[in-house]
């Protein structure tokens, strides 16, 4: 696919005048002065939110799968799409590739395609959750925290060459996520299979390059229906804590049981220091992997309150983990993009020192005020804004329809392609 970008620029003329005028309006119906939005403008142009290799075809459910049309049919190809998302939005500058889904082969020719797309590689992902064709042993019954010690090797060597392709493209970071667990009360020895997973860890923490991160993610339940070795942030943050300095926790927003103050465990993890990773996706009720801030946009907002303690400071992996059953994952990823920057941008808006001094005070109805204001701002044309001035579409969604990009992909790809994935 070669998204032309002439185009981008076109449309952009054609929408430049009404543009104007909201950001204009924007700006004068609010008393920030010029300096703010800039150190706005500034600050939300650095969003970059790696898009991960398993999104950018149809997802699938235990039922069933529909796929689209002109899905991704190799690693070049996924990463032409995040190209395009790229140009179109500005902020997926980035690529997460999970092994073996996509095992860079060639990584020379591959870093010289994401070049061209001006894409960098994101955090590398491990995979001993699902067993591959010709390998020794079996999954089944777990991988780091396994009972018998050559399944352990294997999956600890899994992840070690999976830091080695990482290496050989320019990643940071390896993201371990384990299925790990049981699905019946007494299955599993709950502290041996922590010991084991810890020990796996270390090695493969060992085989890490000096600039690198390891990061660990928790999940309550599923594919283990009782029990989950890594279940949550108390774990994740032990592990890491154990590990050492290079080691951090990942919060995936769907990996909680409803209800969870999940903005209260960024502000732990971040205290802490300890927060190194985030996957973006919205949930109703379990690991439901839908749209960013299709569900609970109040609470993402929430999220981005508490991240922004020291945000300056520290640099996350920021990654979408979404699933797409219904939706063109192209599109999909669009609003997710915009959702993230929107809560972003409206947690950027809120007056920090007036709400210290009304928590301070004790002032509750001023705490609500403070914060609701600031959610109930419409931030678009200030992202609009951000999206012109990096030269990508004012309007990312309807010029990918105007182009008709899907049909351009299922011309070129097939109408019966199928990427790697879930
Ligand atoms: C897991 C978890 C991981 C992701 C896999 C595909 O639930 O979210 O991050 O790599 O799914
Ligand atoms: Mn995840
Ligand atoms: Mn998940």
């Amino acid at each position: 696919m070669n998204l032309n970008l002439q185009r981008i620029a076109e449309e952009n003329e054609s929408a430049l005048s009404d543009h104007q005028a909201h950001w204009d309006s924007f700006r004068s119906l609010r008393s920030y002065s010029d300096s703010f939005w800039e150190k706005c403008i500034h600050q939300l142009s650095a969003m970059q939110i790696a898009i991960p290799s398993w999104a950018l075809g149809t997802g699938g459910t235990r039922f069933g799968r529909f796929p689209g049309g002109g899905e991704p049919r190799n690693l070049e190809e996924k990463i032409a799409d995040v190209g395009a998302l790229h140009a179109l939005n500005g902020h997926c500058g980035s690529i997460s590739l999970h092994i073996p889904w996509d095992i860079p082969d060639n990584a020379d020719h591959i870093r010289q395609v994401a070049r061209e797309w001006g894409i960098a590689f994101d955090a590398v992902n491990s995979n001993t959750f699902q067993d591959q064709t010709n390998q020794e042993h079996s999954y089944k019954f777990g991988s780091l925290a396994h009972t018998d010690a050559a399944v352990r090797q294997q999956a600890v060597e899994h992840n070690q060459q999976v830091i080695d392709y990482g290496r050989a493209l320019g990643s940071k970071a390896i993201t371990v996520w384990l299925s790990d667990g049981a699905n019946f009360p007494g299955q599993q020895n709950f502290r041996r299979a922590f010991e084991r997973t810890l020990a796996s860890l270390q090695k493969i923490y060992g085989h890490l390059p000096n600039d690198w991160q390891m990061l660990v993610e928790y999940k309550p339940y599923e594919p283990n229906f009782y029990s989950t070795v890594i279940q949550d942030w108390g774990s994740s943050l032990l592990l890491a804590s154990r590990l050492g300095p290079q080691a951090y926790s990942l919060v995936d927003l769907g990996h909680h049981l409803p209800n969870t103050n999940i903005e209260q465990i960024v502000s732990r993890l971040r205290m802490e220091g300890k927060l190194g990773g985030f996957h973006f996706n919205d949930s109703k009720y379990g690991d439901d992997d839908l749209t960013v801030g299709s569900i609970k946009p109040y609470q993402l907002f929430l999220i981005f309150l508490e991240l922004l303690e020291g945000i300056e400071t520290q640099s996350f992996a920021w990654m979408i983990d979404a699933s797409h059953n219904v939706k063109d994952p192209l599109e999909d990823l669009l609003q997710s993009v915009d959702a993230i920057l929107i809560a972003y941008a409206q947690a950027l808006l809120v007056d920090r020192e007036a709400l210290y001094q009304a928590q301070e005070d004790n002032d509750v109805v001023m705490c609500q005020e403070i914060i609701q204001s600031a959610f109930r701002t419409d931030v678009r044309p200030l992202l609009a804004e951000i999206r012109h001035r990096a030269e990508a579409a004012l309007h990312p969604l309807s010029l990918y329809r105007k182009l008709q990009i899907r049909q351009t992909l299922v011309n070129e790809r097939g109408a019966k392609t199928l990427a790697t994935g879930l």
